[in-house]
Parts: structure tokens; sequence; C-alpha cells
């Protein structure tokens, strides 16, 4: 049989794996008897025995052909509706956008390019995560595409130039007919990503899922497909965990919408609906704390993993138990330990979390706890909470609605980067909810002492 070589992965006995488009369309993964190159004609049984030079061509074309065809037949024209309006005409303007970054997908897919998907580590962005993993390996067992992804977690909110260093090496360990695929999902959205999308942009296809507001100056706009609802009429409720799954209803009928509701769950969506949160809360356990239940060592959790909980009746019984148990006694010490502070306008309250930090697990984290204390302090009658967490060098904001029409979050915390210009990493998110890093924790107190000053 013959095919052509599509990715070639570098394995550390130097045995590498070659993988293939044969000429009737169908990949494979084979080990090479014969040195080949990627693009090159070759001729295969069990394993690869000689190029071909003069049917490169030929091979070429007939798995573009194929691709394209079998992408074709996987693309949905219409399937966006989910019967809320809202999110449906928001969906209807991205929906190009959408399906042809689907369609930049499923290509990296048939041809096992190297892919890397990065999520952020809370519900919204490994709920998309799921839905992106679980829409993926649906459509690669229909295809028999032999895909390379790589899955990480992201625990801070940008594309620092050292996350693209390290995919670039990851990509490094691949020779790819097609160029590498980088996939972000609910974070990077400010400028302190611009210097890891300048290093990664000419190495990598992009495609940016995101919600969060976007940043004057930041430079993800114009790479890739970067798709965000407010550049369409939407705003931080049409998650990036909704986008995801939605992204996937392209190319896929698996249907995703539980994934899709954990995300807007976690995110404190209008669109959410808190009947059943039973998902979002374990998503947002097992990003929170990977060692609690895979051990110590265990730094990076994938998609699959954590389907695997959900889908496991006993295991999700469990890790939901704990979870909530843990939640509840965390907020019981966040109401003792907060302080009030006197402000005119808004109720402010800053809480200390090494009060509450539990020696046994690190859930809840500080942005997921703050986010459940201000809903206390707001169901305990205070509309107008404003609320600071801050854990070292960490900052949590959470406000209410009637405290955001009075203050604007998101440009306290633009004034504090600038009066600490040398002192703060990073500092950004949405306008009820945001987030700080303090990079000289000496200047921690004044930074404090300024926040404060300027909800008071
Ligand atoms: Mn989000």
């Amino acid at each position: 049989m013959i095919g052509i070589v599509t990715c070639i992965k570098h394995e550390a006995d130097n045995n590498d794996s070659y993988f293939v488009i044969g000429e009737h369309g169908k990949p494979y993964q084979l080990k090479s008897n014969v040195i080949a190159d990627c693009g090159d004609a070759v001729e295969y049984e069990k394993s690869i025995t000689k190029v071909i030079a003069d049917k490169k061509s030929h091979c070429a074309e007939n798995a573009d052909a194929f691709a394209s065809s079998t992408i074709a037949s996987f693309i949905e024209k219409d399937a966006y509706r989910t019967g809320n309006k809202e999110i449906d005409n928001i969906t209807e303007k991205m929906w190009n956008g959408l399906s042809a970054a689907a369609r930049l997908l499923l290509r990296k897919l048939l041809y096992s390019a190297p892919i890397i998907i990065r999520f952020h580590n809370d519900a919204d962005g490994s709920g998309g995560g799921c839905s992106l993993y679980l829409s993926v390996s649906d459509f690669c067992s229909k295809t028999k595409s032999q895909p390379n992804t790589v899955w990480l977690m992201h625990k801070k909110i940008a594309y620092g130039i050292y996350d693209a260093e390290s995919d670039i090496a990851i990509a490094n360990n691949y020779r790819s007919a097609e160029k590498p695929l980088l996939v972000i999902i609910d974070f990077g959205t400010t400028t302190d990503s611009n210097m890891g999308i300048e290093k990664v942009k000419d190495k990598f296809d992009v495609i940016w899922l995101d919600h969060h507001p976007i940043q004057e100056g930041f430079g993800g706009l114009n790479v890739g497909y970067y798709i965000n609802p407010w550049n369409f009429g939407g705003d931080s409720n049409y998650t990036a965990g909704l986008l995801s799954s939605i992204m996937c209803r392209t190319f896929s009928s698996l249907n995703t919408n539980e994934y899709a509701q954990a995300s807007l769950i976690g995110d404190y969506s209008n669109y959410a609906n808190l009947s059943n949160q039973e998902i979002s809360t374990i998503l947002d356990f097992i990003t929170s704390d990977a060692s609690s239940i895979y051990g110590n060592m265990k730094m990076n959790i994938t998609p699959q993993e954590m389907v695997a909980v959900i889908e496991d009746r006993k295991r999700r019984r469990e890790v939901l138990n704990y979870a909530q148990s843990r939640m509840e006694e965390a907020i019981d010490n966040g109401k003792k330990y907060v302080k009030r502070y006197s402000s005119e306008s808004v109720g402010l309250y800053v809480l200390n979390f090494e009060k509450i930090r539990s020696e046994e697990t690190k859930y809840p984290l500080p942005g997921r706890f703050a986010s459940k204390l201000l809903d206390a302090i707001y169901g305990s009658g205070d509309k107008n909470a404003v609320l600071i967490v801050h854990a070292g060098p960490y900052l949590s904001m959470r406000m209410s609605k009637e405290a955001g029409a009075k203050k604007d979050l998101l440009r306290i915390i633009d004034e504090i980067k600038r009066e600490f210009a040398k002192s703060v990493d990073a500092g950004g998110g949405h306008a009820l909810a945001a987030g700080m890093k303090i990079a000289d924790q000496s200047e921690k107190h004044e930074i404090m002492k300024s926040l404060i000053k300027k909800f008071g």
C-alpha cells in the first residue's frame, strides 16, 4: 500500500512513529524500516518499507482531497440552536468563525499534526476542555484518525512567554506537514499574554476561545481564530466552556450540554440552569486539587481523567460529598474571619485566605472561594458587597451587581497596575470578578491600602 507521511513523532528510543494517510484516505500510525521525511510518499505494510519519490504529488493530492471531503461531511451547517434566543443570536454571528475554526481543527486531526489544548483550571475552562475532548474523540473514532493531542491545564490567566517556549518545545518533538495547532480556552485576553503570543504566532495556527472583556492593547485579536462573544454583541455570560461546546456542534452531534452547563454555573453566568450543579462542583474540585484524587505528583489533569470521574457513579458521589463538606467548612470560617471596612457606597470586605486554608486539601482555591463567600455575604443581606480575598501574592476580587453599578472593578485594577507598575505582575478578569498578582510582596500592604481607598 502507498500513502503520504503527514507527521513524524520523535521517540526517546529513536524508533520514531510515522503518521501516514493512505491512498484511500485511511490514517495510520507506523514504524519505519527506512529513512523517510515528512511529505514523502511511502510504501508500507505493517511498517514503512520504501520511499517512492515519483508518487509524492499523487499521494499529497489524494490526502488533501480525502481530508476536504471528510471535513465537509462532518461540518454541520445549522446545528447551533440551543433554544435560548439570546445565546442563539450571539452564536449566529460567531457561527462562520466557529465553523472555520472547527474545519482547521479537523484537518489537523486527520493529518496527525501536533495539537496543544490549554484550558483554564476552573469549571468553565475545564468544562470547555471536556466538551472538546469528547467531541474530538468522537470524530477520531469515526474517522480512525491518529491524533497527536496534548491537553494542558493552565493555572494562570495569561499566556506567558514560558508557556510559549514550552509549547514550542512540545511541537519540536514532531515534524509535521501541517502547522501545529494551539487551542486556548478561557484565558489570556490581557496584554500580559502579548509576549507569549508574539513568540508563538508563527510556529502555530491558533484557535482562541475566550469570553473575558478584551483589554486595550491585547495582541491576540488578529492571531488565527480569536473568537470572543464580546466581539459579537455578547458578554462574559456567554462562557468559554459554552463557546467550546457550541464550536463542537459544528462537527459532532455528541451532546456536551451538561459540560456547557457546568461552565455556565462555574462562571456565574445569567444563562446557567442551577438545577444540577454536580459536574460544575466536581470540575471545580478536581481542577483545584489534583493531588487529593490522583496523588501528590500529579500536576496536570486531562479532560479524559475528569470525564472518567464524572462517568463513574461511585467516584462521582465520593468526590461530590467531599467537595461539598469542605466548601461548607471554608465558608463558615470565611464568615468568621472576614473584615468589614467602612465605605460610603459599597460594603467592603477583606479576608486573608490563610485563615481558612486547609492542611488536607487545596480546595477551594481563593478565587472560587471568593465567589462563594460573596454569595454568602450577599445572601445575609449586604447587596452592595465587594470582597477582596488575598492569598500571598494573589488577590481575588468579587463584587455584587449592585456594587458593580457603583464601582468599576476593572478600571480600579488598571489604576493599581499603573500606580504600582513595578510591583504588579498581572491583573484583569471580568466586570464583577477579577484578580491580580503582586510581584513584589513588600508592596502588598501599600497596594491593599490603595485598593481599599478606591473602594471607599
Ligand atoms: Mn471563564
